[in-house]
């Protein structure tokens, strides 16, 4: 669809105001909120994500590219949750210590309050201690820990291994996911689900709640 490809150009543009007015022209035109974050939003994400693989475009582009993500997001937000008041429980979560990468995040949040889960994020760069914090205030049942890159993707080990030291262990699952995590390494470190994607984490963490 024309809008569809308009959406992944613009966005790959970085042209945020643009990319909003789209998605709501996408939306106006009846097409399905998960169609244009498919096939709009995260399809020009990856034609980034491959440019910036190959050298042909640098840190700059890729960052207004994912502001411009960020935006289109918000305009879909309300249309991908449930809109039932209801209560399935509570989630904390974060991008790990030292990784910015938060657009993931963002979608697993939103995927998981589409659902019914009350979120709690912490944002990016999170260290494991303020996953326990959060997790003992808010009385959350999980903790979903995000990760982008391999030299990050180890802080999960740390979240663990803080969640076991604490008098919060056996009280909280940890979740993890990002795109260098594995099911290998999620048994690795002794976590307790990993999910690939946003949809499937959403699924998983209504599961672990209701358990
Ligand atoms: Co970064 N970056 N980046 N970057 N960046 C990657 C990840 C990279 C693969 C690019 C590449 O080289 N091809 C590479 C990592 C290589 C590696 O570790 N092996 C990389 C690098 C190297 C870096 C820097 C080091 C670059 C530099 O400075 N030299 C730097 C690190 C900064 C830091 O974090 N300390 C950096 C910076 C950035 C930007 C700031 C410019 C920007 C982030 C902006 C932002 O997030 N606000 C950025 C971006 C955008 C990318 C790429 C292009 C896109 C990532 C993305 O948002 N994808 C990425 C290349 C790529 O992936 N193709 C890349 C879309 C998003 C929806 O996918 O986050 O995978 P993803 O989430 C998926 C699933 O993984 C899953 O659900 C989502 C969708 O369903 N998921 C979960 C995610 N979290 C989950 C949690 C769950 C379950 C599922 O349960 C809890």
């Amino acid at each position: 669809m024309a809008i569809l490809d308009e959406i992944s150009t613009l966005l790959q543009a970085g042209r945020a105001p643009k990319v909003k007015a789209a998605v709501q022209q996408a939306l106006d035109e009846g097409i399905a909120p998960k169609e244009i974050l498919e096939n709009g939003l995260l399809a020009g994400m990856g034609v980034i994500g491959e440019k910036f693989r190959n050298g042909e475009v640098f840190v700059p582009e890729v960052l207004v590219a994912a502001r411009a993500m960020n935006k289109g997001v918000e305009i879909l937000k309300p249309h991908m949750s449930s809109g039932d008041v209801v209560d399935r429980g509570t989630v904390v979560i974060g991008t790990v210590r030292g990784d910015l990468h938060d657009i993931g995040k963002n979608l697993v949040k939103m995927m998981m309050e589409g659902k019914g889960l009350k979120v709690i994020d912490l944002g990016v760069d999170v260290a494991p201690e303020a996953y326990i914090d959060a997790a003992r205030e808010n009385q959350a049942q999980i903790i979903c820990c995000s990760a982008l890159l391999t030299t990050t993707m180890a802080e999960m080990k740390n979240v663990v291994d803080a969640l076991e030291a604490s008098e919060m262990n056996g009280k909280v699952k940890v979740m993890i996911g990002g795109a260098p995590i594995t099911q290998a390494y999620c048994d690795s470190i002794g976590a307790d689900k990993f999910t690939p994607d946003a949809a499937s984490a959403a699924e998983a963490a209504v599961e672990l709640c209701a358990g």
